[in-house]
């Protein structure tokens, strides 16, 4: 029986152990092929589409680009609006020449003007004597966008300074709403609706001219707002500062967090569960949330000039191309989308200088993206392939290896065995390769998962570190020094899940065009000096023109200029052609001036001087009054005949910086006559200088006086970094 049992034992055993290892072999392999659980909140296929733009484009042109203006009050004759030369496929071509996907047109900005042919208002483009009221542009720009294969977007003002329902019920559900489904029924797929937390505050309405105010989460009726879109334009994401979509990385200077993540919390400005449009702790936006709530990307918007409208003393301040490429590694190369203004002029085309800037910026991407020296495709091509090892890999299959980190796919990827939250993949080259930029990205369809990455590079047999830093998600740009190595690193320090990697990508950048150019400065006395060298090129200047030619002053010498104005340079080069032009805008030299607050305190200290003394980087930080009645007064000490002013807010801190004013002049500082008043429009979100020029035949004073009547954040103090009077 023993006999007979034991064999049965054993051979039953056997059985089992057969038995089970062939289920352990299927439960491990079961569970080792699986793919990981999604960690946290997931994009949807829309926002997959939207990640992989990553570079687009915004055009701002309507009424403003006539009156010279960055906000409309709303009171502007559609008269107004008649480019010369309108032509869509020229805007276009430009924009797609520097690697943009797609473009978002500003149908309506906050003065209410429409650039179709709407129902919903007489406020429109039909009323124009462009194409004799028969233009679309957003038919135009929509077309010329298929024509050249980018994607269509589109920004439409919740704000609106014309409209004489504005905030009420009727002008949300009725107007705004039926304005949305025009431009989202007539002109063909949308990629993107956009809007603006600015909203609420004066305008025309209707002939009315008041200040309305909004109940800023409740009046647009968001949750029914989304509604109208969905079923309308499905694959449209929707932009605003709390998404629901798309967040704004909360600045408009193009650059999100170093830490940046695609979830996010939106929280309120008074009530933090309560955010609305306008109404959100936008700081927290170009960092997102880690664990957020939803997925709600960041897009980093931001105008290749200062302003986002058109002007044409902005001519020669349209951004280098080396100043866009490190916005594209501060925002694409963190993760969000790069959104780029580019103004077309009154002509209706985009200008020559910001076109070559584009087309610099093309050549740029496509050769830094040129050669992936990651990728197969390139081992192909060019060479032996990588070769990958991984601390571990999930399932140990081709599933998940670490080879799929070079098949240039976002979505098949390396994962690690679900307990394993940190790891290293190696990727040795064939040979001893240069690279700068080395680009990570997470198979986001599983989330956000690793936090806490460090590249290496093998130099000479000894591991560098190339670069370090927290999140990753869609798309992380590493950008180092020049390196030659024979093998990468990446190691994840830290994370929430296992990891999923997509893509390892190793790119060498092209040499960027330098933007060597003339630098303008002016002492305390009113001597000019215009430094800089360039080879085989001279400087040469105007005053008081923002063109430059070979017929321009040649360069010797400081010069005296106590007057305002402004200062073009460039360098001449032997050929008879320019580099770009630098232009400064200079203030009357404040020699001897004074500035003050309030006329009974006469004092002037080191702190009021830096608010006279053309150095931006120099604040004065004051107390104020919260009812607007605190006034600074400089004192020019002799009557003479001024043009207007400029005031510089703070750059660094919006805090305090001036919304609205009132400026005054005097001859013998008692007798005060108005000059100016108004807003700084668009301020707080874009703090850069603020000009005012006085009507014709005022502004002959001694003193002038500006009175703060708001400013960002109505708390005790605001921030002045210059004024300049012209
Ligand atoms: C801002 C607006 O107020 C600006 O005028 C511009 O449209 C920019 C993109 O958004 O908030």
């Amino acid at each position: 029986m023993n006999g007979s049992y034991v064999p049965s034992v054993i051979a039953r055993s056997t059985g089992i152990f057969f038995l089970s290892l062939f289920l352990g072999w299927n439960v491990a392999t079961a569970q080792q092929v699986a793919p990981p659980a999604p960690y946290g909140v997931t994009p949807s296929e829309r926002l997959l589409a939207w990640h992989e733009l990553e570079f687009y484009g915004f055009i701002h042109f309507t009424i403003n680009t006539f009156t010279d203006k960055e906000w409309g009050y709303g009171d502007e004759s559609p008269s107004l609006f008649n480019p010369t030369n309108f032509d869509a496929d020229q805007i276009v071509r430009s924009m797609k020449a520097s690697g943009m996907k797609a473009i978002i047109l500003t149908a309506k900005h906050h003065d209410g003007f429409c650039l179709w042919p709407t129902k919903t208002t007489e406020h429109n483009i039909t009323k124009s004597p462009w194409k004799n009221g028969k233009g679309d542009v957003v038919r135009e720009v929509t077309e010329a966008c298929r024509r050249h294969g980018l994607k269509f977007g589109v920004y439409l003002s919740p704000w609106d300074r014309n409209n004489e329902h504005y905030a009420t019920p009727h002008y949300v559900n009725t107007v705004f709403q039926n304005q949305l489904r025009e431009l989202l029924t007539n002109y063909g797929p949308v990629f993107e609706v956009w809007f603006d937390g600015a909203n609420g505050g004066d305008g025309y309405y209707g002939g009315k001219r008041e200040v309305r105010t909004i109940d800023r989460i409740t009046y647009y009726n968001l949750d029914e707002l989304w509604n109208v879109i969905r079923p309308i334009q499905p694959m449209a994401c929707i932009f605003s500062d709390l998404g629901p979509e798309i967040r704004w990385v909360g600045n408009e200077s193009g650059v999100a967090g170093e830490i940046c993540w695609p979830t996010y919390t939106p929280k309120g400005r008074e009530d933090i569960n309560k955010p609305g449009l306008g109404q959100t702790r936008y700081e927290e936006g170009q960092y997102g949330t880690r664990d957020g709530k939803y997925w709600i990307p960041a897009e980093c918007d931001v105008s290749i000039r200062p302003g986002w409208f058109y002007h044409e003393s902005e001519n020669n301040r349209v951004r280098s191309v080396d100043n866009l490429v490190n916005l594209y590694f501060q925002s694409v190369g963190h993760g969000a989308s790069m959104l780029l203004n580019i103004p077309p002029s009154r002509r209706g085309t985009v200008h020559p200088v910001d076109s070559l800037t584009l087309s610099q910026m093309g050549a740029y991407l496509r050769d830094l993206y040129a050669v992936n020296y990651a990728a197969k495709a390139y081992a192909v091509n060019y060479a032996a392939e990588a070769k990958v090892k991984a601390s571990s890999v999930r399932g140990g299959g081709a599933k998940f290896s670490p080879e799929n980190v070079k098949d240039n796919d976002r979505y098949s990827y390396w994962a690690t065995p679900d307990d394993v939250t940190t790891g290293e993949i190696t990727l040795a080259f064939s040979k001893p390769t240069t690279f700068d930029v080395v680009r990570m990205r997470e198979n986001i369809k599983l989330g956000v998962r690793s936090d806490d990455w460090e590249v290496w590079a093998q130099v000479n047999n000894q591991w560098q570190l190339f670069g370090k830093g927290t999140s990753i998600g869609a798309s992380r740009l590493v950008k180092g020094p020049k390196t030659t190595a024979k093998a990468i690193k990446i190691r994840i320090a830290k994370g929430k899940a296992s990891i999923c990697l997509s893509d390892i990508g190793v790119f060498n950048s092209p040499e960027l065009p330098v933007e060597n150019l003339p630098v303008i400065s002016r002492d305390e006395q009113g001597n000019v000096q215009i430094s800089g060298q360039s080879k085989g090129a001279v400087i040469v200047y105007e005053k008081n023109r923002n063109t430059i030619s070979s017929a321009s002053t040649p360069y010797k010498a400081p010069f005296l200029m106590t007057e305002s104005g402004t200062v073009s340079v460039a360098f001449l080069k032997s050929d008879g052609t320019t580099s770009r032009i630098s232009s400064t805008l200079l203030g009357i030299l404040p020699q001897g001036w004074k500035l003050y607050k309030n006329q009974n305190n006469p004092s002037t200290t080191q702190e009021t001087q830096s608010a006279l003394d053309g150095n931006s980087k120099t604040i004065w930080q004051v107390e104020i009054a919260p009812q607007g009645t605190d006034a600074f007064i400089v004192d020019t000490q002799k009557s003479q005949a001024v043009k207007g002013f400029v005031y510089v807010p703070d750059v660094d801190h919006r805090q305090g910086n001036i919304t609205h004013y009132a400026a005054y002049g005097s001859e013998n500082g008692s007798d005060w006559q108005l000059l100016q008043e108004g807003e700084f429009s668009n301020i707080e979100a874009n703090p850069h200088p603020q000009r005012v020029n006085f009507p014709k035949g005022k502004g002959q004073l001694r003193y002038f006086k500006l009175i703060p009547k708001r400013w960002v954040g109505n708390g005790t103090q605001v921030r002045i970094a210059d004024i300049l009077l012209l």
